[in-house]
Parts: structure tokens; C-alpha cells; sequence
């Protein structure tokens, strides 16, 4: 009898991993069935388009070569093949000795499969892991040719471009809208080379010597003991570093304001912080430096709008840009440059035009439009093209040259070294995404991933064997010539200049240049941040380098810490502000604004449709929010479409909220009639409290808040004064939108912000 069960046990074992046999019954279901996979298996007419993957088929069947050019050699035919080319019948099991056998080693496949699937992964950026980019193209006013040679800047030339935006702390799976610096890398592929500016949307920086790197970048990552806190600079070890290094202060000052915090890259400035030296036909210098200025306007999130998005949709940066340039709202920049004489000191005004942590403000150089940036592309792999770019401050064309900044000089070296651990090795310009676009004859060989093959036998100069090959170029065939500048007789030292030791003019500069709401968000920022640190001597030591600021800034964040006020070591600084510092007070386009109409089952359909359509009209993007999915008025002509639903929308995605009220009785209601679709029963948007807090939270947010019909006893519902400044509930809906797209071009409602009168 044992032998017996134990046979049957076999039997209903061997059944079951078998799939119960011919019939794909499960053993034990009778009439069952496996789930069917639907996937076709033959092409169909036409195929989809994937770019880079259009090659003929090279299958030949009688087993000859194909001849196969270099450029198709991407991935090519219709069937699945190994990465030698081999054709596959089956990728889903691996080779074993029956079913139930062990795996074989001989399975060629499998190993390949696997092997590749283990190397995958890349080693992430060290700093600015965390981006997302575009292609584009930049095309030249000519307005810059009087300073400079470089020819993409020549009048009305157009160089292709890939813009790479990042976040600075975090790993490659961090958030967008932490408060960080975000960087702002463009590589232009022009005809003399590639030409890559490698800045920042803070036009400072935190050290004045690249040697100091690696100890600002130990300090702001998450701790080493427990690795966290991620893609964050709220925490011990920042604040310790940033009181200590003094030099530090101008650039985190900027940080916790708006600018650490941007709504959007496309609504960013970017600058390429050092000053470079550009020199014209003659050979005559100027110094100068880069700025970006988003036509768009400059504008950022409020912190908890920021903090609400790191949960809510962690990629609102990414999508944000990909979307835009899907949707044809292509981002543009004008890129714009500052002058300043080349004089043997290197400075302009007193400031010091080699301190990366000073700026010159634009009311002593303004800034002088050159060219226009868009971004017109997504790429279409993020590995290929954004994981595998690789800038280099070091990517210069003729008419533009470095400068003595010291930080600038760490960084010609620190940008080609990196790629070799993060791209495997020397060969990274020859991936497609980091290929000049001008003729390449050097003569770098062999090294890893050697793409190339080189012909001739004399990789050298002098050489007679290839005929002298390659020649040099003369200025006149756009020969890069290093600007012949007097180095000053010196002695060799460890040591900064006098003029780098001034940490808190600019700050306070800064400081003064902002608005009252923007100040009251920079206390916000660094009550929170030193909130978070644990070392009471951390927090008191950076209440001293406020004072140094601003007694009114350290008075506040004191008071948010519950510490004492200390008084400042020195005199404060006395600073003319530059308003241009400020963001505030502009108006803006409009176009590409997302506005959230929130409709619930007893709303007027009919406005819904006209309020839709103004600002369709208007370059806006309106996005309906229901209580659930589907259509509204289903039965009608012209059925409403549900973008979003009351469990999906959260504040954060839109500029502006739009409450329909319900009508007047007597009116059309459509309610009834979407009862099935779940959008007309609920008392809806007036109570439910998903848009309670929807309206609360862009009421806080200073954003633009309307409503008609009834939709004031949703407002009162959450506590919101309708006659709040940027509250607009009127009868009239479309009146209602006009005045809520008036307000969007200020981007919000700052009136509505609590500042306090002593600001200043
Ligand atoms: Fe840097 C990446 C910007 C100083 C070393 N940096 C990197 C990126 C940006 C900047 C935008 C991302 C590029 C991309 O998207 O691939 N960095 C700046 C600015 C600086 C600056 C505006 C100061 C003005 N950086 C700086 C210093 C050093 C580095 C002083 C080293 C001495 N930066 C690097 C790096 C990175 C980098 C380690 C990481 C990945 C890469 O270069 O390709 O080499």
C-alpha cells in the first residue's frame, strides 16, 4: 500500500508541473483552462515605428553573409535573435534535461540572456544622478560676434543641442522637486567640435577651489552610517560643513530660497556660473558669463507643494518636460551673456570675476541676449541618450577659453575622469549621444569599447608612413589656440586670494534683493532645514553665519528654532540690492498652464464645455476631475471627457482649480443621467473631501482658485474667504476664467501669502 500512495503521489505531482497535459486542464480543475497569451507572432502591416531599428533584415537563408553597413548594424529584422544575430525559437524556458530536469549549462541563451541582464545597470553619476533631457536646437542672433569667433554663434546659425537638467544630491531613483541646485548641462554639436556648458540654475557656488569637492559633496549625501537622508541637504552633516566653510553661505542661501525648489525645469534659470574668456576674429579677449532665461518665466513650488509632489508623482520635473515637448509646448531659453573687460586684475566693479561664489549683478552688466534655446525632442531611450551623455567643461570650440578659476581648472580635470568608471572607459565620445557632429581624425587608439576602425599604420606625429597625416589646422581652418594670457610671476603656494575671503556681502546682497514673500520663504527654508538637524551646536553655529546676513533672517529662524539671537561678529556688509534677483512681480505667458476643472454629478455640462474650450484656446491645458472615470453626459453629442478623478488629482499638478457649481434648479443638470459611470449620485465636490483638501491646499499654495454656481459652499466648506485675493466665484464662468488666466501670468496669488510687515 505504501508503494501504492506513493505512485499516486507521483502521478498527481508529474501531472501538475506538466500543465495537466495535452488539453492545458489544471489537474484536479477539470474544464480549465491556461490563460491565453495573446501575443501575435506574426509582423503586423505596418509595423510600429521604432526608431534606430529600421535596418533591412540581413537574414540570408542560404547561410551567407549579409553585407551589412556600419550605420545599419543597430538593431535590424523581425525576429528575435541572440546579439550575434542568431534566430531564436524560444526565449521563456531554458534548456533542461525534460521539464522537471535540471538546467543545463550548454544553454547558450540563457547565459547570454542572464550575463547581459547582470551588467545592466551603469555605475549612477556621482553627483547629478538624478536628470532628465531633450534634444533641441540653438539658434544665434549674431549679436555676440563682436566678442567672439565661435562660429555657432554667428548670425542665424542653428546647432543641434542635448540639454540634460538635474537634480545635484540624490541617486538616480530620488525625487524631483527636493531642494537642491538643479543642473543645467547643454552640449551643442556644433561644426567645430562639440561645445558643452555645464552650469547650474544658481549662478554660485559653494567652494572656491575644486580641492574642496569631495568634502562639499561627503557633506550634503546622506550620512555613511545609515545612508540617509536621501536627496536631501536637511541634516547634520550639511549644516555642520556649510557653517564651517563659510565661503559656502552665498550658495546655500540660494538654495533655500525659490530657486532650491523650481516649479519646472523649463521655468528655471541656468548660468554657466564661472567667468569664461571669449576672444574674437583678432584674437582680442572679453571676459563674460553664460545665463539661460526661460521664456516661460522663472518660477517655483512652494515647500509644501514640493514635499506633497515627492509622494505624490516623484517624476513631476521628468514629466513635466516630456509632456510639454509632446504635447508641442516646446521650452525655450535665451541664452545671454554678461561682458566685462579682460583686465590684468579680473575684476569688474570690485567684484572679483574669478570667485565662483560672487555674481555680478545685471543692473552693473546687463545681460545681453545672443541666441535662442528649444527644446524640441524627447530622446527615445533614456539609457542611450540620458544616461549616457557625458559633459565636459573641458568641450570648448574656438572663440571661447577658460579662465584661471580654480574651480574651473579642478573641474577640466574631473569630467573626463569620471567617465572612465561611469562609461567603462576612453571611448565614451564615440557613443552615439556624446559624437561630435564635425570630422573626428585623431589620433586616440585602441582602449575599451573601441568603436571605431582605424585605418593606417602611423597614429603618430611626426609621421611620413601615412603621408604626414593629419595635418594641422591654422586659425584660419579653425585651429583652437590657447589665449596667450601673462601668467603673474609667483610663488608656488597653497593659499586663496585676499578677495575670496568677503563670504557675506553677496549674501546679503542677495538677502535685500528679494521681495518680502520671498524672503519669508527663505526663513521658512532654514527654520525647517536646521530644524532638522540634531547637534544644537550645528544649529547655533549656523544662527551666527545668519547674523553675519541679516539680523531680521537670524532673528526669525531663531525664533523658529526656539534658540537664542546671537549678534554678529562683523559690521554688516553695505550692498546695493539688484532686483533682477527677484522673480517676483513679472508677468508671464500663460501657455501650457494646467488647469484642474473640478465636476461633480450636478454640474452645467454645457459651461464645463465652454469653459474647456476658452482654455483650450487660450494654450492652457484643461483637465476635468469627477468624482470617477469616463465620460460625463455619455448620451449626449459631445460626451466630457474624465482626466482625472477625485481618488487620482492632487493639488500639486495644477496652476489653477475651476469649481463648477451645480445650477440653479430649473437648469440642465446632467447628474442623472451618468449615475451608471459613478459621476452623479455623490453629493460631490461640495463635500467630498478629497477636493476639500484639493481646495485647501492650492488655496495655501497662493494659487488661483474659481467657482460659479454654488461653488462658494465648497470654499466655505474648507474654511477658504471668498473674497479672498485670487478667489474668484462669480456667475459668469467664463468671466471667472478671464480673471483666473490674468492671475496665472503672475504665476500665483502672492497677496494671499502671510508675510510679516517688518520683513525688511
Ligand atoms: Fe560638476 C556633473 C555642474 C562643480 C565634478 N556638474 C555635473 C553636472 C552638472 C554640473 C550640471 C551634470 C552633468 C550631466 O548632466 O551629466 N559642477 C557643475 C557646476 C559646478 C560644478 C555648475 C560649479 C560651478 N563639478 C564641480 C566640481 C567638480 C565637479 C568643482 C569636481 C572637482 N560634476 C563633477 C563630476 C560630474 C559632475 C564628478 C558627475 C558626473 C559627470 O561629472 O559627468 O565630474
Amino acid at each position: 500500500p505504501i508503494r501504492e500512495t506513493v505512485d499516486k503521489v507521483v502521478d498527481k505531482v508529474t501531472d501538475v508541473v506538466s500543465g495537466g497535459g495535452p488539453s492545458g486542464e489544471i489537474p484536479g480543475r477539470p474544464g480549465s483552462r491556461p490563460p491565453t497569451v495573446d501575443e501575435p507572432t506574426e509582423p503586423r502591416e505596418p509595423l510600429p515605428p521604432k526608431p534606430d531599428q529600421s535596418g533591412p533584415d540581413p537574414f540570408s537563408p542560404t547561410g551567407q553573409s549579409v553585407d551589412v553597413s556600419a550605420a545599419e548594424r543597430a538593431q535590424g529584422g523581425e525576429r528575435l535573435t541572440t546579439a550575434q544575430g542568431l534566430r531564436l525559437v524560444d526565449t521563456d524556458h531554458s534548456l533542461k534535461a525534460g521539464p522537471r530536469g535540471p538546467v543545463l549549462l550548454q544553454d547558450h541563451h540563457l547565459r547570454e540572456k542572464i550575463m547581459h541582464f547582470d551588467h545592466e545597470r551603469i555605475p549612477e553619476r556621482v553627483v547629478h544622478a538624478r536628470g532628465a533631457a531633450a534634444h533641441g536646437v540653438f539658434r544665434a542672433y549674431g549679436t555676440a560676434t563682436t566678442v567672439t569667433r565661435a562660429a555657432f554663434l554667428a548670425k542665424d546659425v542653428e546647432t543641434p543641442v542635448f540639454v540634460r537638467f538635474s537634480t545635484v544630491l540624490g541617486s538616480r531613483g530620488s525625487a524631483d522637486t527636493v531642494r537642491d541646485t538643479r543642473g543645467f548641462a547643454t552640449k551643442f554639436y556644433t561644426g567645430e567640435g562639440v561645445f558643452d556648458l555645464v552650469g547650474n540654475n544658481i549662478p554660485v557656488f559653494f567652494i572656491q577651489d575644486a580641492i574642496k569637492f569631495p568634502d562639499v559633496i561627503h557633506a550634503g549625501k546622506p550620512h555613511p552610517d545609515r545612508e540617509i537622508p536621501q536627496a536631501q541637504s536637511a541634516h547634520d552633516t550639511f549644516w555642520d560643513f556649510v557653517s564651517l566653510h563659510t565661503e559656502a553661505t552665498h550658495h546655500t542661501l540660494w538654495n533655500m530660497s525659490d530657486r532650491g525648489i523650481p516649479r519646472s525645469f523649463r521655468t528655471m534659470e541656468g548660468f554657466g556660473v564661472h567667468t569664461f574668456r571669449l576672444v574674437d576674429a583678432e584674437g582680442a579677449t572679453t571676459l563674460a558669463k553664460f545665463h539661460w532665461k526661460p521664456k516661460a518665466g522663472v518660477h517655483s513650488l512652494v515647500w509644501e507643494e514640493a514635499q506633497i509632489i515627492s509622494g505624490v508623482d516623484p517624476d513631476f520635473h521628468r514629466r513635466d518636460l516630456a509632456d510639454a515637448i509632446e504635447a508641442g509646448a516646446h521650452p525655450q531659453w535665451e541664452l545671454g551673456i554678461q561682458l566685462f573687460p579682460d583686465t590684468p586684475e579680473q575684476t569688474f566693479e570690485g567684484i572679483d570675476l574669478l570667485d565662483p561664489t560672487k555674481i555680478v549683478p545685471e543692473e552693473l552688466s546687463p545681460v545681453q541676449p545672443v541666441g535662442v534655446l528649444t527644446l524640441n525632442a524627447n530622446p527615445v531611450n533614456f539609457f542611450a541618450e540620458t544616461e549616457q551623455v557625458a559633459f565636459h567643461v573641458g568641450h570648448l570650440v574656438p572663440g571661447i577659453d577658460v579662465t584661471d578659476d580654480p574651480l574651473l581648472a579642478g573641474r577640466l580635470f574631473s569630467y573626463l575622469d569620471t567617465q572612465i568608471t561611469r562609461l567603462g572607459g576612453p571611448n565614451f565620445g564615440q557613443i552615439p549621444i556624446n559624437r561630435t557632429h564635425a570630422p573626428v581624425n585623431d589620433m586616440l587608439r585602441d582602449g575599451f569599447h573601441q568603436d571605431a576602425v582605424h585605418s593606417g599604420v602611423a597614429p603618430y606625429k611626426p609621421n611620413s608612413l601615412d603621408g604626414g597625416c593629419p595635418f594641422f589646422a591654422g586659425q584660419q581652418e579653425g585651429g583652437y589656440r590657447e589665449t596667450p594670457v601673462q601668467v603673474p610671476a609667483a610663488r608656488k603656494v597653497r593659499e586663496a586670494p585676499a578677495s575670496y575671503a568677503d563670504h557675506f556681502s553677496q549674501p546679503r546682497l542677495f538677502w535685500l534683493s528679494l521681495t518680502p514673500v520671498e524672503r519669508e520663504h527663505v526663513i521658512a527654508a532654514y527654520t525647517f532645514e536646521l530644524g532638522k538637524v540634531y547637534e544644537q551646536a550645528i544649529k547655533e553655529r549656523n544662527l551666527r553665519v545668519l547674523a553675519e546676513i541679516d539680523p531680521y533672517l537670524c532673528e526669525q529662524v531663531a525664533q523658529g528654532l526656539g534658540l537664542p539671537v546671537p549678534k554678529p561678529v562683523n559690521s554688516l556688509p553695505s550692498v546695493e540690492p539688484s532686483p533682477a534677483l527677484s522673480q517676483l512681480g513679472h508677468t508671464w505667458p500663460t501657455t501650457g498652464r494646467i488647469i484642474g476643472v473640478v465636476v461633480d454629478g450636478g454640474g452645467d455640462l454645457d459651461t464645463v464645455r465652454a469653459v474647456r474650450q476658452a482654455v483650450l484656446d487660450g494654450g492652457m491645458v484643461p483637465l476635468i476631475i469627477a468624482p470617477a472615470g469616463g465620460v460625463l453626459g455619455a448620451d449626449g453629442d459631445d460626451p466630457v471627457t474624465v482626466q482625472r478623478t477625485f481618488a487620482t488629482a492632487r493639488s500639486v499638478e495644477f496652476d489653477a482649480l475651476l469649481l463648477a457649481g451645480t445650477p440653479a434648479p430649473g437648469k440642465d443638470a446632467y447628474g442623472a443621467r451618468d449615475a451608471k459611470a459613478g459621476n452623479g449620485t455623490a453629493a460631490g465636490a461640495r463635500t467630498d473631501p478629497r477636493v476639500l483638501l484639493m481646495l485647501g491646499e492650492a488655496f495655501r499654495h497662493a494659487k488661483p482658485i474659481g467657482g460659479w454656481a454654488d461653488a462658494a459652499q465648497a470654499l466655505t466648506a474648507v474654511g477658504i474667504d471668498t473674497d479672498a485675493p485670487g478667489v474668484i466665484v462669480q456667475d459668469d464662468a467664463e468671466a471667472v476664467l478671464g480673471e483666473v488666466v490674468r492671475l496665472l501670468g503672475q504665476h500665483r496669488v502672492w497677496e494671499r501669502f502671510p508675510t510679516t510687515a517688518a520683513v525688511v
